[in-house]
């Protein structure tokens, strides 16, 4: 059997946890087709980060940043969620207790139906005005550069989080319950290295639960998991629904 006794040991765990809860990153949304960060053909080997996705950038040339974003709207709005995104649908119906942590923004998960979930990076189909604060979806592709808040006719900014900004409240605290309690934590196709998210399998670790990494390839937190499952997400994660 494929990914052996591991992928048996781990459908076990998950038939018996109360709590599930899930970690992901680009990897899940590379089988989509949407690049990753750091991978061979990842948007940072391109464009450098503090370049686009810093406040400073923004600050600095509007117009560059809503430019790449543009860029990756259109790119996003072409792809579809894969298998990957189905299974963990598919995981929170048959569980009471399950909770989805997304460092993605591109929406692939709720595009799949994923809707117990906090997009803790936000979300590249929003916008946020810099100066009213109010919150909107903006579907539009291509969007105005740069577009203005339709409230007070100031400048509209990405409703994502930036290096260096801090993630919203409200979802760092609903982290903080979801891994504290989980039986399972699911870590999957993340590289593990940007904070808070990088910090999230250690919480989890010390507060007792089984920790899974499913990646391509190992990563820096591939020594502190309990199990490290290597391979492609939209093969492995289909096969942890399947009957025991
Ligand atoms: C597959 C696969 C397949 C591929 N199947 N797997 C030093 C300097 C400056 C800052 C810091 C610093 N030290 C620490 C910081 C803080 C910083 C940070 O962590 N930086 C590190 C890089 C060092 N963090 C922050 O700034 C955060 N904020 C913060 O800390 O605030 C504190 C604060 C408090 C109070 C006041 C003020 C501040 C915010 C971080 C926000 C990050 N946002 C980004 C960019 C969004 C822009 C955008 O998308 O447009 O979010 S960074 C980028 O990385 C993006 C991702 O969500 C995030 C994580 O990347 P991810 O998902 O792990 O992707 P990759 O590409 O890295 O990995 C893909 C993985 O998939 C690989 O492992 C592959 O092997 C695997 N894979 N195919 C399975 N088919
Ligand atoms: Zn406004």
């Amino acid at each position: 059997m494929a990914y052996g006794s591991d992928l048996s040991f781990l459908k076990e765990k998950l038939a018996t946890a109360e709590a599930v809860t899930v970690l992901t990153g680009a990897g899940i949304s590379a089988d989509s087709g949407v690049p990753t960060f750091r991978g061979t053909d990842g948007l940072w080997r391109t464009y450098r980060a503090e370049d686009l996705a810093t406040p400073e950038a923004f600050e600095r040339d509007p117009r560059l940043v809503w430019e790449w974003y543009n860029w990756r709207r259109e790119l996003i709005a072409t792809k579809q969620p894969n298998a990957a995104h189905a299974a963990l649908c598919e995981l929170e119906r048959r569980r009471q207790l399950f909770w989805l942590i997304t460092q993605n923004v591109d929406g692939l998960h709720r595009a799949a139906g994923s809707r117990q979930l906090s997009e803790i990076h936000g979300n590249i189909w929003m916008v946020r005005c810099t100066r009213c604060g109010v919150v909107e979806d903006n579907h539009d592709v291509p969007i105005a550069i740069p577009p203005f808040c339709h409230h007070c006719n100031a400048l509209l900014r990405p409703h994502i989080v930036w290096f260096g900004e801090p993630l919203c409240t409200g979802d760092l605290e609903q982290c903080s319950t979801v891994l504290q309690r989980c039986d399972v934590l699911l870590v999957i196709g993340t590289s593990g290295t940007v904070y808070p998210a990088a910090g999230f399998a250690s919480i989890a670790t010390n507060a007792g639960a089984f920790v899974a990494e499913i990646n391509l390839d190992p990563t820096p937190q591939s020594a502190l998991v309990d199990m490290s499952l290597q391979g492609r997400a939209k093969d492995i994660l289909p096969l942890l629904l399947e009957p025991r």
